[in-house]
């Protein structure tokens, strides 16, 4: 990132009336919550998504999947807020239309300041029946040996989950059915609310501000392409290259944590 990269994005943000903030995995990477698709610390490096992510994969083996998703939602419990994530509530704090709109099945968002993102993926705290969709209550969290919040800055972020094996899902209450994840998997239709919530504050942004995310994912990756076409400018926070580059008024190559804060200051 240099200098006149973040003077440009702070005169479009200073100037903006309805900014969007559109956010992926990257946001919550210096919380210590892995990405997808990055080399080193992405779940799809390790983990299958044709065994983990789809209702196929569900069906044939609920067990694998809910205990994978168990393990990953007591990852999320542990990690704190980065200051990326307060910087967005800082934006939202200042400019109250600001719509927040994230791709992320955590709470980090929410915890770090923004009370009501518009979630495109679910959240990992919304588990329902895999039948009737009747919601279930989030499991208690037994103990675990030196579970504590980790913080962003802390020794290990990339600590392997405390278990990942097999876990037999809760019965629904209703209709006794496996509850599931609360989660979008590949295949699977978007929320409807959400997804039309997330087009219409796109069509109608004055600024659309994307974070960390690849935008390999879609629809929910031509959320900045809606913003674009109408004529909004799109600035980037992302390390790397993404399909967005075509797109963007402003690339700001580096992390959330260190960008944000720097952007809003
Ligand atoms: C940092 C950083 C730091 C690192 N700071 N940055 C059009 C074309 C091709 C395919 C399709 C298409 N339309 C639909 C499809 C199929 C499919 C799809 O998109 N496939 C592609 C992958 C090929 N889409 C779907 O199946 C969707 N559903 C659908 O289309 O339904 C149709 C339908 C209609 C009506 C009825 C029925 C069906 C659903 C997609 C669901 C995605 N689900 C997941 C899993 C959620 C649950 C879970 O958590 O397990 O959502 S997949 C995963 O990817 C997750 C994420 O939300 C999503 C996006 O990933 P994200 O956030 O971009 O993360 P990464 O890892 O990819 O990128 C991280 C970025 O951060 C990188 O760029 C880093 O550089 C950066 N970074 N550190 C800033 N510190
Ligand atoms: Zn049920």
């Amino acid at each position: 990132m240099t200098g006149p990269e973040l003077a440009e994005a702070g005169r479009l943000l200073a100037a903006a009336r309805r900014p969007v903030v559109f956010t992926g995995a990257g946001m919550s990477a210096e919380s210590g919550v892995p990405t997808f698709r990055d080399a080193q610390i992405g779940l799809w490096q390790r983990y299958d998504p044709q065994e983990l992510a789809t209702p196929a994969a569900f069906r044939a083996d609920p067990a694998l999947v809910w205990g994978w998703y168990e393990a990953r939602r007591r990852g999320v419990r542990r990690a704190l807020p980065n200051p990326g994530h307060r910087a967005v509530a800082a934006i939202q704090a200042r400019l109250t239309e600001t719509v927040v709109i994230t791709q992320n099945v955590d709470d980090l968002h929410e915890r770090g300041g923004v009370p009501a993102p518009v979630r495109l993926h679910g959240s990992l705290f919304a588990p329902r029946c895999s039948a009737c969709a009747r919601p279930a209550p989030v499991p208690s969290d037994p103990p675990v040996p030196h579970d504590g919040p980790v913080p962003h800055d802390g020794p290990e972020p990339h600590a392997p989950e405390p278990h990942d094996g097999p876990l037999t899902p809760p019965a629904c209450a209703g209709c006794g059915a496996p509850v599931r994840p609360g989660v979008v998997w590949f295949g699977e239709a978007l929320p409807s609310a959400a997804l039309d919530a997330a087009v219409e504050a796109a069509s109608g942004c004055d600024l659309l501000l994307t974070v960390g995310t690849s935008a390999l994912v879609h629809p929910a990756a031509e959320i900045p392409l809606v913003a674009a076409r109408l004529g909004a400018p799109v600035v980037q926070v992302n390390p790397v290259p993404t399909p967005l580059d075509a797109i963007c008024t402003v690339n700001m190559r580096g992390p959330a944590g260190e960008v944000l804060p720097a952007l809003v200051r």
